[in-house]
C-alpha cells in the first residue's frame, strides 16, 4: 500500500496541545484555548506577510511606535491581528506588545493569564522579503493580580511558556513549556494545520558560528571586542576561524542558531548601555527556548537572562543565547576581564 511512504499518524498543534492537556490532571482548558487563538494569529499574520507585494501591504504606515521606531504597515496589521486574537480568546487579561506604549487590559477580569509580544520581530528585513517572525511568552496572573501593568513586570522563570514563529521558506513554530522540551512545528498551507515536525529540539553543544551586528564593535565594551576577536583567531580555534552569519532578524538569527547551534549576540554596548532588545517580549522568551533546549542565555552582566525582571514592560537588555559551549565562552572572558 501507499500509505508506507505517508504518514498517516500526524501529529498537528491541535492534537499535540490536547496530548498536553490530558497529562495535566488539574489543567482546565484556558491554557489550550489560549493556544489555539495563538496559533490563529501567526496563521493569519503568515497569510499576510507571503501576500504584502501584492495587496500593497509594504513600505510605512506612516506612524511611529512607542520608541520612535517607524511603525510598517504589517507592523500595524499584525499587531491588530494579534490584539483581537488574545480578546475574543477570552483567557487573556494582559497584553503587552512592542507595537503599544501601554499594557492593554482587557474587558476579562477573571482570565487568568498575560501575553507578551513581538508581532513582527525583525521588520525592517520585510520589504526584502527575509523572514520575520512574532515572539511571545505567556505568565499565568497570580491570584494577587489586580489586573495592571506592573503585573506583568516578572522574570522569564515565571513564563509558563514561550515561543516564536519565523515566517520563512515555511511558516514555523517553535514552542516550550516551563521545564518542558522545545518542540518545532511547520505550517502546512494546504491542511492549514502547524504540524510538529521537529520534537524535543536540541541545540549541538558548540558550533563555531557567531552572529551579532559587527557594525557596532567600535561600541563594544571590552570583554565583546576580546571575545569576537577569539572567535577571529584560527589559532584559536583549531585552524579555522568562526563563520559569521547576521541576518539582523532575531527570529531567524535565533532559528538557525538553534539548528545548527553557535551563538546570537546583541550586547549592550557605549551607545546603547541598555542592549536593543527588549526584556520582557523579545529576549526572555528566547532565553526559556535556548534553556530548555540546552542553551544558555545571559545579558550583559552575565546574569541569567531569564532572572532578569524588567522595571517597565519596554525595558531592554544586551543578550547573548546559544550553545552551551559557545555562551560558556562570553561568560569566560567577561570573568576575565572584570
Ligand atoms: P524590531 O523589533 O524593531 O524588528 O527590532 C528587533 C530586531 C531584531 O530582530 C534583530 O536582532 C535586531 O533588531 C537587529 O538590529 P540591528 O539592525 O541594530 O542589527
Ligand atoms: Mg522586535
Amino acid at each position: 500500500s501507499g500509505s508506507e511512504y505517508i504518514n498517516t499518524d500526524i501529529v498537528t498543534l491541535t492534537r499535540f496541545l490536547t496530548e498536553e492537556q490530558a497529562r495535566h490532571k488539574e489543567a482546565t482548558g484556558d491554557f489550550t484555548l489560549l493556544c489555539h487563538a495563538l496559533q490563529f494569529a501567526f496563521k493569519q499574520i503568515a497569510y499576510y506577510i507571503r501576500r504584502a507585494t501584492l495587496i500593497n501591504l509594504t513600505g510605512l504606515a506612516g506612524s511611529v511606535n512607542e520608541t520612535g521606531d517607524d511603525q510598517k504597515k504589517l507592523d500595524v496589521i499584525s499587531n491588530d491581528l494579534f490584539i483581537a486574537a488574545m480578546r475574543s480568546s477570552g483567557r487573556v487579561r494582559l497584553l503587552v506588545s512592542e507595537e503599544e506604549e501601554e499594557a492593554i487590559i482587557f474587558d476579562h477580569p477573571d482570565a487568568r493569564y498575560a501575553v507578551v509580544c513581538d508581532p513582527i520581530d525583525g521588520s525592517s528585513n520585510l520589504d526584502a522579503g527575509v523572514s520575520v517572525g512574532t515572539i511571545f511568552g505567556i505568565y499565568k496572573l497570580s491570584d494577587a493580580a489586580t489586573g495592571t501593568k506592573e503585573d506583568m513586570l516578572k522574570p522569564g522563570t515565571e513564563l509558563v511558556a514561550s515561543g516564536f514563529t519565523m515566517y520563512g521558506a515555511s511558516a514555523m513554530l517553535v514552542i516550550t513549556m516551563k521545564g518542558g522540551n522545545v518542540n518545532g512545528f511547520t505550517l502546512d498551507n494546504a491542511l492549514g494545520e502547524f504540524i510538529l515536525t521537529h520534537p524535543n529540539m536540541r541545540i549541538p553543544k558548540s558550533r563555531a558560528i557567531y552572529s551579532v551586528n559587527e557594525g557596532n564593535s567600535c561600541y563594544w565594551e571590552e570583554p565583546v571586542k576580546k571575545w569576537v576577536e577569539s572567535l577571529k583567531d584560527p589559532e584559536a580555534n583549531g585552524g579555522k576561524p568562526y563563520s559569521a552569519r547576521y541576518i539582523g532578524s532575531m527570529v531567524a538569527d535565533a532559528y538557525r542558531t538553534l539548528l545548527y547551534g553557535g551563538i546570537f549576540a546583541y550586547p549592550a554596548d557605549k551607545k546603547s548601555p541598555k542592549g536593543k532588545l527588549r526584556i520582557l517580549y523579545e529576549c526572555a522568551p528566547m532565553a526559556q527556548v535556548f534553556e530548555n533546549a540546552g542553551g544558555q542565555a545571559v545579558d550583559s552582566n552575565m546574569r541569567r537572562m531569564i532572572d532578569v525582571v524588567p522595571e517597565h514592560i519596554h525595558d531592554r537588555s544586551g543578550i547573548f543565547l546559544g550553545s552551551y559551549d559557545e555562551v560558556q565562552k562570553v561568560i569566560d572572558i567577561h570573568k576575565k576581564h572584570a
